[in-house]
């Protein structure tokens, strides 16, 4: 009782510095959502469910990144690692287009 009193202990102290992971889907040509509110540590798992490739990436100042191409039912993750409005988009559908405002 005691071991497991602590593992709960450990667990709710180092809990916090892991981030949450926001999963944004791609489908008919479009993200699920246009806008996002994140925290400094937190990933975002894009997961392609149309039946073409899709793209991410970001040219953003506070953070840029290339997540490649990818097909159907596969998916790809980002950490976001500094705070400040990162947008990102689709290269193979231009019109994609999502807004993440990271906070710390
Ligand atoms: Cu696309």
């Amino acid at each position: 009782m005691r071991y497991l009193l602590a593992c709960i202990a450990i667990v709710a102290c180092v809990a916090p510095a892991f981030g949450a992971d926001h999963v944004v889907t791609q489908s008919g040509k479009a993200f699920s959502t246009a806008a996002l509110r994140a925290k400094v540590g937190d990933t975002i798992s894009f997961r392609n469910e149309d039946p073409f490739v899709h793209n991410i990436f970001s040219l953003s100042d506070v953070q840029s990144f290339d997540l490649g191409t990818f097909a159907k039912g596969e998916s790809r993750q980002v950490k976001l690692d500094k705070p400040g409005k990162v947008e990102v988009e689709c290269a193979v559908h231009p019109e994609m287009r999502l807004v993440v405002e990271v906070v710390k």
